[in-house]
């Protein structure tokens, strides 16, 4: 890190105060981000971020899809009298003399800054927590709802089934690290369940499912909580954008109702937690609940499959590429994380029938 290299950058910004230091903060594998100091008592901490544009190709489009989406939770908290509000949605930062939330650098790195947020974050959940993540996500869809303003896609068909079954047949096609041998149970397991998995894009083009402003990255550590354990702020809004809001609701459960992590290697350890389940469930109808059509709460156990098995599709597609969008600590690291949605996957389908009942309860205010 060069911090002299760094300060430069801040200082295109239009900050308050003088930063005195610049420290790594450890969250976030796609974007890296920067806890700024400043000297004087009572100016703002910000964070400083490199965006990676490898990922989020149109940095521009990006970052309209987020100053639109925090101004106008900010304006509708200001008018609902919510207090404190500089800590309940993020405060992105211009340039100087200027309308441009983000700087791009001589070598074409792109850099933005925004208030640091005073916080904590949580890595896992229980079923109290859940329930508190669920209604916080539902109200964040909600409060996003009369958005004017249309929203592009940061990263485009980012949930669309149909494009990711494709990029796995491209892939086999490709077979470019030569391993598609050694996995064609896999991709054939897969490949059988295609049609299935791919009813939210057809139910789209029907017409008869709407896209709404999703977060699309619904993981218990994209929320600050206060000291008190309440939801501050909903976080890390690169991939808002408008999609089903299955997305919301599958990929929280993906990651926190796995009862192991996302690359366990034992399957064995890889069950879908119910518990979790009932409590996000239930948070998430409290608020989503006023605007959902009914065609989108009847396929909440589709969402619910749906993300493990396009996680698996996702892995499975990087591991035949040769490794080149995720992150990997050993060769095999996409084919262990593959077979563990995999099986989580399978484990969320065991429950569909537990799931439907359950959600008809809910509604029933059981
Ligand atoms: C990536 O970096 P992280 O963990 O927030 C990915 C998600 C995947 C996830 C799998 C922009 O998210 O879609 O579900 O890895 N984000 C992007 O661990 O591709
Ligand atoms: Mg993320």
């Amino acid at each position: 890190m060069d911090k002299e290299f760094f300060k430069e950058i801040i200082s295109k910004f239009d900050i308050k105060g003088t930063v005195v230091d610049i420290e790594p903060m450890d969250k976030g594998l796609i974007n890296d981000s920067y806890h700024v100091f400043t000297l004087e008592k009572g100016m703002p901490e910000y964070v400083f971020q490199h965006i990676n544009n490898n990922i989020f190709e149109n940095v521009d489009l990006l970052m309209n899809n987020i100053v639109a989406v925090t101004e106008h939770i900010r304006k509708k908290y200001e008018a609902k009298g919510i207090k404190d509000i500089d800590r309940r949605v993020l405060t992105f930062i211009p340039l100087k003399n200027s309308d441009k939330y983000y700087y791009k650098d001589a070598n074409g790195k792109y850099w933005r800054l925004m208030l640091f947020i005073p916080s904590k974050t949580k890595s896992e959940v229980t079923p109290e927590t859940s329930f508190e993540v669920g209604k916080s996500f539902g109200d964040f869809e909600a409060t996003l709802s009369d958005l004017k303003i249309p929203l592009g896609e940061s990263i485009p068909n980012f949930h669309n089934m149909e494009f990711r079954i494709q990029q796995l047949k491209d892939a086999i096609k490709a077979n470019k690290a030569q391993r598609l041998n050694s996995v064609s149970e896999l991709v054939n397991a897969l490949l059988e369940d295609e049609f299935e998995m791919c009813k939210g894009e057809r139910l789209y083009r029907d017409g008869k499912l709407p896209k709404r402003i999703c977060h699309c990255d619904t993981k218990v550590n994209n929320l600050l909580f206060d000291e008190h354990d309440n939801v501050l702020c909903v976080v890390d809004l690169d991939t808002v954008m408008p999609n089903y809001v299955f997305s919301d609701i599958g990929d929280f459960l993906r990651t926190a109702a796995n009862t192991s992590q996302e690359d366990e290697p034992d399957t064995d350890k890889v069950n879908f937690n119910l518990s979790i389940f009932h409590s996000f469930i239930k948070g998430y109808l409290q608020t989503a609940g006023k605007f959902l059509l009914p065609i989108e709460i009847e396929n909440i156990p589709y969402a619910t499959q749906l993300f493990p098995y396009m996680q698996a599709v996702r892995f499975l597609t990087d591991y035949l590429n040769g490794d080149t969008y995720y992150k990997i600590n050993y060769p095999e690291h996409n084919l262990i994380r593959t077979k563990n949605q995999y099986k989580l996957y399978q484990s969320v389908k065991e429950h569909q029938i537990h799931m439907t009942v359950f959600i008809k309860e809910c509604l029933a205010g059981k």
